[in-house]
């Protein structure tokens, strides 16, 4: 079902103590907030997931922000879909520009992610999104669609259900630059049309859509008064309940 949603995902930040003040600093906010049932989620660190979990109170969740491309075995340093799932973990973030960026991500491996995620009953929050250059060349809406295609677009529509959509243009993560009002609404508004094309109306209408890339308190409300953004995944702005609560009250 369509939901409102604001993710944080707080990246390579906070030690695990840092990381359980914040998760608290976050409950007494949810507590004292009405947040009109927009979906809260707190994308941590591995190494805080567990210990999270305990920690966060409804409507708080926790979302991983990786998880390996295999199920298990020989792959030092990797974290499986399956490990994050029993340490009652519920959404994991796949395919982060970073991730794509740093750690040489393909849409090959991220399919492999995607269904690692889908078959240990995670929901995940799949990121797409073009680069400066893509922009300037009017290319952006191909190199969105092809991601969704490449990476999401082989699963049945039962297990598309349980993906979360983040649109986050690589220029403006992290750079202090936001994409318009319009600019997010008209390629959420395209992503939607593509998901209609190859499913239907019905799950293209019910899947939610966040944007990504410098949202925060000063300007989430124009942008999740758009009619097709359902939300935000945020960077900076999560790592401060105070924050990140001006963004998720925009609703
Ligand atoms: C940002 O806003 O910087 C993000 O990358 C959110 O994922």
């Amino acid at each position: 079902m369509r939901r409102n949603i604001v993710a944080g995902n707080w990246k390579m930040n906070n030690t695990l103590d840092e990381g359980l003040n914040l998760i608290k600093d976050i409950n007494v906010n949810a507590k004292k907030t009405d947040v009109k049932g927009v979906q809260v989620i707190v994308a941590t660190p591995f190494i805080h997931l567990a210990k999270a979990v305990e920690e966060a109170i409804s409507p708080v969740r926790i979302a991983a922000q990786n998880c390996a491309s295999e199920e298990s075995g020989a792959y030092t340093g990797e974290v499986s879909a399956k490990m994050i799932r029993s340490t009652g973990t519920e959404y994991v973030i796949i395919g982060h520009s970073e991730r794509r960026a740093y750690y040489g991500e393909t849409d090959e491996i991220l399919t492999k992610k995607v269904d690692q995620a889908i078959a240990n009953k995670l929901y995940p929050i799949f990121c797409i999104g073009e680069v400066l250059d893509d922009r300037e060349n009017d290319k952006h809406f191909e190199v969105v669609e092809n991601q969704l295609k490449n990476a999401l677009f082989h699963l049945s529509e039962k297990d598309f259900g349980r993906v979360i959509l983040a649109y986050e243009p690589v220029w403006a993560i992290g750079t202090g630059k936001t994409a318009s009002p319009e600019q997010a609404q008209e390629m959420h508004a395209f992503i939607r049309k593509v998901v209609a094309e190859k499913y239907n109306d019905k799950i293209a209408d019910e899947v939610s859509i966040l944007y990504g890339g410098s949202m925060k308190p000063a300007n989430a409300k124009e942008l999740v008064s758009q009619a097709d953004v359902d939300g935000g995944l945020i960077g900076g702005a999560s790592l401060n309940a105070d924050d990140f609560f001006g963004i998720i009250t925009a609703f």
